[in-house]
């Protein structure tokens, strides 16, 4: 045995732990895969040894079972230039630690861990996710070793080729790992509800928690157990997640996904297990040293560039407060510098989310503590203006808002060790995973779709795709409200291999990658600051639809111009055009004009006529039905 995993670690394509890349976040394009249904690359782990054959489904059509993605899917999307050609630069990857690969009782009935949020062991990666052979063709063993090397070498591969990578990673639950023994039998009673949720109770919590130990759902004790060595290097974790007094056990509460009052945070998530992060128990300052050990292994060996970090709002703040600045501490300030930690606070108030991005000291400490957020007001205020049956529109007041608030009080404005702020970090969105529909559900055409990523890719922060929405991925089940889980649609099908062709030569693509390159070509695409220039206003319908705003450094702006209306629009109001000003300063200079550089839909008649009136520049856009129009100008 020995022998047999000498031979083939020294066959592995070794690859030291690669330094990230050095680019500003805010100059990366995220483009967020949720690897079990982007593409399925290797049919041999659809079913890894001993798990249990109904938890996959070959038609990957059930959204609650394993469709089969995995990393060779990634690979060879990487390898064939996919993500270049769109011009995404970073890869935000679903967590690929080892789940708990099924539950029977979960939010909408049984479900498996095709998702990676219900880990039972921290330091493993799935075998869902990996291969027994590299790229290249040598062997991986069937081991830890083995997993965690072809996840290394699938960051590899995407560093060669430019691509960051961003873990998602979980702190407040793991998976079903231990039942309530409500009947006290000493076993799971799996048709039991109960022994799957409890009731939630606030004081004290439930004395009668056991272990799972049934292999075929891989539901069993929490690893690591205590220090371990993966690929080489020790990981000195502690063994704290192993006992079950590291887990609140206090049960579900039916709406604690709604609920701001504490409960949202010792509570269960379901039947996933919460762990106890209050910072007043005993075990605290053990278990923000073992999410420090895991964490720091995963950035400093395997190589990944950023932490995406999921549901922030159940865990208390003074975790994160010791998280955040003890992993800094940990890598040291250079690796530091090019760490982004982002947040998910599935709230549309930037004042709860942004409390995140402050130290609870402030403003004794100004130092960040997450760097940045999801930014879900901007995603729920983009929805309300774009996202309407019969291709209608809403207002665009609560986009401005959105957008005022990001500059505003809500966020830290204190540079991080990188030179930018929490707004110049805001992960915007318009669609994810995180229990919102696809945005391309039922009747949205992929017109209103490209506008929205248009939305996305022009805003002040790092915009974020959802896989599939550059191919205008339809969820043809999902609803404009009431949110569920079908738009985790598989994109690449294996019974469709012309797919991934078919994805590049659409006009979704083609727009898509042509906002991204426009933020190449303008550096105030991403470096400047925003301001919004015009809101749709009730008292005429002559610009009716219109949203404006402006991106610009202290030389040059850029003007983008949305039309969410079926008629032409003009911005301004009548004999009142536009001003093109950033408070006091002009952002247009004398002489200069409007440059148009790019208009969606290709054909639109996108025209702007300029007047000047007591040195401020004003400008009358004509915006065709439902485009946008980018424009540049000299200040
Ligand atoms: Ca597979
Ligand atoms: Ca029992
Ligand atoms: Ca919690």
């Amino acid at each position: 045995m020995l022998r047999h995993l000498l031979l083939t670690t020294v066959a592995f394509v070794t690859v030291a732990a690669q330094e990230p890349q050095a680019r500003p976040w805010n100059t990366d394009v995220i483009y967020f895969a949720l690897t079990d249904r982007f593409s399925d690359g290797d049919p041999a782990n659809n079913v890894p040894a001993g798990s249990d054959p109904a938890l996959y489904d070959a038609r990957q059509r059930d959204i609650a079972k394993y469709h089969g993605g995995d990393f060779r899917g990634l690979e060879k999307a990487i390898a064939a230039g996919y993500f270049e050609k769109l011009g995404v630069t970073a890869l935000w990857i679903t967590p690929p630690v080892r789940n708990v690969w099924y539950s029977l009782t979960d939010l909408g009935g049984p479900k498996t861990g095709y998702h990676g949020y219900w880990t039972q062991d921290f330091l493993d990666v799935d075998p869902h996710l990996v291969s027994r052979k590299s790229l290249n063709g040598a062997d991986y063993a069937d081991t830890r070793d083995g997993r965690m090397q072809h996840y290394k070498d699938l960051v590899a591969l995407a560093h060669k080729r430019g691509l960051k990578v961003i873990q998602d990673i979980v702190c407040n639950h793991v998976g079903p790992v231990f039942y309530y023994d409500v009947n006290g039998n000493g076993a799971l009673d799996r048709k039991e509800p109960m022994e799957w949720m409890q009731p939630f109770r606030k004081e004290g919590g439930y004395g009668n928690a056991q272990w799972m130990s049934v292999p075929e759902w891989n539901a069993a004790q929490t690893q690591p157990s205590g220090p371990q060595t993966v690929l080489g290097r020790e990981v000195k974790t502690n063994g704290v997640l192993q006992k079950l007094s590291t887990y609140g056990r206090r049960g579900m509460s039916g709406d604690s996904l709604g609920k701001s009052d504490g409960e949202e945070v010792t509570c269960d998530f379901f039947a996933l297990r919460d762990i106890d992060t209050d910072p007043k128990s005993p075990h605290f300052s053990a278990l923000v040293d073992e999410f420090v050990a895991i964490y720091r292994f995963y950035l400093e060996e395997v190589g990944v560039d950023g932490l995406r970090i999921d549901t922030v709002k159940h865990v208390h703040r003074g975790f994160w407060e010791a998280f955040t600045e003890r992993l800094r501490a940990a890598v040291g300030p250079e690796r530091a510098k090019r760490l982004l930690m982002f947040g998910e606070i599935y709230d549309g108030s930037p004042s709860v989310a942004g409390r995140y991005t402050f130290r609870e000291q402030w403003p004794k400490r100004t130092d960040p503590c997450l760097d940045s957020v999801l930014s879900f007001d901007f995603c729920f205020a983009a929805r309300q203006y774009l996202r309407h049956s019969a291709e209608g529109y809403g207002s665009p007041f609560t986009l401005e808002n959105a957008l005022k608030n990001a500059g505003g009080k809500s966020y830290n404005p204190t540079l991080g060790l990188d030179g930018l702020n929490a707004r110049q970090k805001m992960v915007n969105f318009v669609e994810n995973h995180d229990g919102l529909n696809r945005f391309r559900a039922l009747k949205i055409s992929e017109r209103t779709n490209t506008l929205a990523n248009a939305l996305v890719l022009l805003t002040e922060g790092i915009p974020c795709l959802y896989y599939g929405t550059e191919a205008a991925l339809h969820d043809e089940d999902g609803k404009l409200m009431g949110d569920s889980e079908t738009g985790r649609l598989t994109f690449l099908r294996a019974d469709e291999p012309e797919r991934i062709a078919a994805a590049q030569a659409s006009a979704s693509f083609a727009s898509t990658a042509r906002f991204i390159q426009l933020r190449r070509d303008l550096p105030a695409l991403t470096m400047g600051e925003m301001v919004p220039l015009w809101v749709d206003s009730g008292d005429t319908p002559k610009d009716d639809g219109i949203f404006a705003f402006a991106r610009y450094t202290e030389k040059e702006a850029v003007i983008v111009v949305f039309n969410a209306a079926k008629a032409t629009s003009i911005t301004g109001l009548p004999g009142a055009p536009m001003q093109l000003m950033a408070g006091a300063r002009p952002l247009l200079g004398k002489g200069s004009d409007l440059k148009l550089v790019a208009q969606f839909p290709a054909e639109g008649k996108a025209t702007n006529v300029i007047t000047r009136k007591g040195g401020k520049p004003m400008a009358e856009i004509t915006m065709s039905p439902r485009s946008v129009a980018v424009f540049s100008a000299i200040r």
